[in-house]
């Protein structure tokens, strides 16, 4: 396969990490930990691997010995740049303790478990993948592995493989369900450990023990290198405003560490959205007002920066979205039967007054999106809303109205931005490809400590990597209980942007200000060679979570 220059250079880049996985490690035990609430409830569905120590690995003047071990890894749902990483960072750390030791990687995600489709990852095809982006290695998919029939169907060919340890890189749901199967591996003996590692670009798998999710950090700073450009160039022409979404299913974490690198003129944070239980109407307003004050001081252009899952934060849209979908749900056919000219009226008609108004406010476009594209469950798929687009059309009126009002005299002129896909597959970062090398790294030593139910943590990520430290977290120790498809579950409880965390008080703090002046920063492109103040910075969140 042809090579680029920087993928041949990048190849050869050996990733830092913490000084004590370099020889011979011990274990040095936390006190037992408890799950972050219902712990009654999560202790009593977990009797096996509930309760555990949380584990820091230190050196060891003392030679380990470990027999030869097989390896099973597994990459599970969405792309996050430092995947490979995380498998090389296995790959050299259980060779390191046996030679003889075999990887096998499952395809295209859980899925290659039950259906038994894997290959064995040898030396040859790990230094392909070395500090590349991507997940191709192995490929990913988002099978959820929660059935015990698919757990004892991964069994069979666990045991046909000899394999003793599973590795499960993957987010908040898929290190549930690596807990839930570790449970079920002990419970019935099966002689196989399972570990997971913190992955997704979205960020939201973070809490006292992993302070970051792997991906979050060349994700940001790709989307930012490019939104920084975006800026450089409307400041240039002075014409355009740009509303940029950015992916993020749920929580805002993108969004607000992309403003905190680039300082936009705006940029909508879902959770304040919802703790202040704004309407699309106040968001639309908040945004016409900053363009009218910037039109005032003759600047014409900005940028509004959008989380992926706004939509789903919008009180009023949560409300109207569910009456669409019982109410669809119900009376497809009847709806389908009505000529397309008549529908969007049949469906104010048919909802309750409030979500009748919300509706009726939405452009045609959006307001037809959501009476047609469905999931196969029936819900309306927000992420297929062009919320980017929403705003700047909706914005656009409310500016129109406000013209006829004396209240604005400016012009307006808007370019969309959806990235997403650009970022998810991005040759890592230095700190990506630390990061990800030593949580593989952290893996192997958990897998030969003989730990199941761990996930691989590794903390202190804004001191040189050096410093950092590696250990292991009982996923339990993550869990509460949720409302999940109408039942209560143990889950990992997801991170969303905390109101009162230091990021978004530093954003808060200075978003007035970004908005009315233009105090833009261009980030420019990751750089993978040069000084370490250039190539090696964490987060700007992770700084500032840390009081850096
Ligand atoms: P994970 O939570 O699995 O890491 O995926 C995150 C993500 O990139 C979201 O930001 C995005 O909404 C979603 O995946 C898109 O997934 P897909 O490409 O499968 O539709």
């Amino acid at each position: 396969m042809k090579k680029s220059a920087l993928q041949v250079a990048r190849a050869t880049y050996q990733p830092k990490m913490p000084k004590a996985l370099y020889g011979s490690v011990k274990i040095e035990e936390g006190a037992a930990t408890q799950s972050v609430a219902d712990q009654e409830k999560v202790k009593e569905l977990f009797p096996n691997t509930y309760g555990m120590p949380t584990l820091k690995f230190v050196e060891s003047g003392e030679k380990n010995d470990y027999p030869a071990i097989n390896v099973g890894v597994i990459l599970s749902g969405g792309q996050a740049p430092g995947g490979h990483n995380v498998i090389a960072g296995i790959f050299d750390g259980i060779k390191k303790q046996n030679a003889g030791s075999k990887l096998y990687g499952f395809l295209m995600g859980p899925g290659g478990l039950v259906d038994h489709n894997y290959k064995e990852l040898t030396a040859d095809i790990i230094d392909e993948y070395r500090n590349t982006g991507g997940f191709d290695i192995i490929g990913s998919g988002r099978t959820k592995l929660e059935a015990k029939e698919q757990f004892d169907k991964g069994l069979e060919i666990l045991k046909k493989l000899d394999i003793k340890a599973l590795v499960i890189i993957g987010g908040d749901d898929s290190n549930t369900n690596a807990c839930v199967l570790a449970e079920y591996y002990k419970q019935i003996n099966a002689g196989v450990q399972v570990i997971g590692c913190p992955k997704t670009i979205d960020g939201d798998l973070k809490n006292e023990m992993i302070e970051t999710s792997f991906g979050f950090d060349t994700a940001c700073k790709v989307y930012s290198e490019v939104i920084g450009n975006i800026q450089r160039d409307c400041n240039s022409a002075r014409k355009y405003w740009h509303f940029i979404k950015l992916m993020g299913r749920s929580a805002s974490h993108i969004g607000l560490e992309c403003a905190l690198q680039v300082q936009p003129n705006m940029c909508i944070i879902s959770e304040e959205v919802e703790a202040k239980k704004l309407s699309l109407d106040d968001i639309v307003t908040d945004i016409a007002n900053v363009v009218a004050k910037r039109a005032a001081n003759g600047n014409n252009f900005g940028t509004v920066l959008i989380p992926e899952g706004l939509i789903e934060f919008i009180p009023a849209m949560k409300a109207l979205i569910s009456e669409l979908n019982d109410f669809l749900a119900h009376h497809q056919e009847e709806f389908n039967a009505i000529p397309k000219d008549d529908q969007l009226e049949y469906i104010k008609k048919n909802l309750s007054a409030e979500n009748a108004k919300v509706f009726a406010s939405l452009p045609a476009g959006v307001a037809r999106q959501l009476t047609l594209d469905r999931d196969p469950h029936g819900n309306v798929q927000v992420s297929l809303i062009e919320t980017e687009k929403l705003l700047a059309e909706m914005v656009g009126n409310k500016l129109a109205e406000m013209k006829k009002d004396g209240k604005y005299s400016g012009k307006f002129a808007s370019q969309v931005h959806f990235f997403g896909y650009e970022g998810r597959c991005a040759a890592p970062s230095n700190f990506d490809a630390d990061y990800c090398y030593s949580l593989g790294y952290t893996a192997a030593a958990l897998i030969g400590a003989g730990k199941t139910g761990y996930m691989s943590s590794v903390r202190n990520t804004t001191a040189p990597a050096a410093e950092w430290i590696a250990g292991g977290v009982p996923v339990t120790m993550m869990m509460n209980m949720e409302r999940r498809h109408g039942e209560m579950k143990p889950v990992i409880r997801k991170a969303l942007v905390e109101l009162d965390g230091a990021p978004f008080k530093y954003f808060a703090a200075n978003r007035e200000a970004w908005a009315i002046g233009t105090e833009f920063v261009y980030p420019g492109p990751i750089q993978y060679f040069g000084p370490t103040e250039v190539c090696d910075q964490p987060t700007v969140t992770l700084k500032l979570e840390q009081g850096k």
